[in-house]
């Protein structure tokens, strides 16, 4: 039902563009240069969008299947009708045949139909069961319809724990109240795409926090309500990289035409870089400068970051090796945090030891207090992340 749905909605809006596009073209001769934009509307498209999935490609088949059927039925019965009309009219002279109660008619008249709705609904319910099969997940994404925006959070797979929501840029909120569009991607920008692997099973879970709204991404052939207190999903497997556009597909209130989807296929290497990116980010953004940190907390927290990015040179031991400089025992790291915390923010020896100014501050502070206090240092000194903020400055 919800593929005929919409394959209907679709073809009905392929007539609308078809008519919108008539009158575009008489009206409005030379006045906006807008292109295609690639994964997303093409100037005077009549056609589905090229599909990236599977989905969408047995989508568009059965389209085109079931128009060459229903082309062929009208074709034979308006062909029968005016042929009949035509050939055996009144004026001249035919008498009409009557097969009242026709055994043999009515048969035909039911069968005939039957093995016709038979041979739609075989294919169209294989695509609708693969449809509906979101099992086997590599990813399992979260979208929240809000009034007017998405909210992505990455439940299962990896980039587990990312969260955030993606808005309407805001340049394209002015050029609408303006009246001046621009851009291929007029309305269709957002400040937080959706990042997706190539190749991979994204499970989307649609749910909605004030009314319904509906995500769909035509390019990959999905189309799911999000409906408040429920949880409905869909699936999509991207086979290019590319970026594909959507917008939400139900009317949601007075900003409906805000809400665009913008969902950017990268390569895996590129995803796992992105994911490792926005964990970071999520991460900083969590700490809280102004905190102050005891001791044991920062060690156990020090001792996290160090692992994760000094052992590689300083090994566990601190004890470093050849040029890299041991940090047990260091005279800077024992006695002058003033120094250390610039070593950190900026680097030292041309890069040998690189700046971690990308960490937070909160790192920061944790990776220099873990190592005051570790091996033969025993400082039991605290540094707090506002020395950070303040050494930033
Ligand atoms: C790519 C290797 C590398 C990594 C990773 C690295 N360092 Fe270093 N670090 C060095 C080198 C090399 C030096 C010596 C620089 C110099 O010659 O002054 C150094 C020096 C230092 C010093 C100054 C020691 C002294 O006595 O002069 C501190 C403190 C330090 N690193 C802390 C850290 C911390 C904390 C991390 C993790 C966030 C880290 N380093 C990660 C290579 C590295
Ligand atoms: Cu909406």
């Amino acid at each position: 039902m919800k593929t005929m749905k919409a394959l209907w909605g679709r073809s009905a809006r392929a007539l609308g563009q078809l008519s919108l596009s008539v009158a575009a073209t008489l009206t409005t001769q030379a006045a906006l240069a807008v292109g295609n934009l690639p994964g997303g509307p093409a100037v005077n498209q009549l056609d589905l969008h090229p599909p990236v999935t599977q989905i969408a490609r047995d989508q568009i088949w059965l389209h085109y299947f079931m128009l060459v059927i229903c082309t062929i039925i009208f074709l034979g019965v308006f062909g029968v009708m005016f042929y009949s009309i035509l050939k055996h009219r009144k004026s001249k002279g035919y008498k009409a045949a009557n097969f009242h109660e026709s055994v043999k008619v009515e048969i035909a008249w039911t069968v005939v139909p039957f093995i016709i709705v038979i041979l739609m609904a075989l294919p169209a319910t294989k695509v609708v069961v693969a449809m509906k099969d979101t099992s086997a997940a590599d990813l399992t994404i979260k979208t929240t319809g809000m009034q007017w925006k998405w909210g992505y959070d990455y439940l299962k797979g990896e980039g587990e724990g990312i969260g955030f929501v993606s808005t309407l840029d805001t340049a394209h909120r002015e050029m609408s109240n303006s009246g001046k569009p621009a851009g291929d991607n007029y309305l269709l920008k957002v400040d937080n795409p959706l990042v997706v692997p190539v190749d991979k099973k994204v499970r989307i879970i649609t749910t909605a926090n004030d009314v319904i709204h509906a995500f769909m991404v035509p390019a990959f052939g999905i189309k799911q309500d999000a409906i408040p207190g429920f949880v409905r999903d869909t699936w999509f497997r991207a086979e290019k990289v590319g970026d594909y556009y959507g917008q939400c597909a139900e009317l949601c209130g007075k900003e409906h035409a805000y809400m665009p989807i913008h969902v950017k296929v990268v390569s895996q290497a590129d995803y796992s870089a992105w994911v490792q990116d926005k964990l970071k980010a999520m991460a900083a953004l969590a700490d809280d400068p102004n905190k102050v940190w005891e001791l044991a907390a920062m060690m156990e927290r020090g001792e996290k970051v160090y692992a994760a990015n000094c052992v590689a040179c300083h090994q566990t031991t601190g004890k470093g090796a050849g040029p890299i400089k041991a940090l047990d025992g260091s005279d800077i790291v024992v006695n002058d945090p003033a120094k250390q915390i610039n070593i950190l923010l900026n680097g030292a020896n041309n890069g040998a030891m690189p700046a971690w100014k990308q960490l937070s501050d909160t790192e920061i502070a944790a990776v220099i207090t873990y190592t005051k206090n570790s091996w033969s240092n025993k400082t039991g000194k605290v540094v707090q992340p506002a020395e950070i903020v303040a050494a930033r400055k």
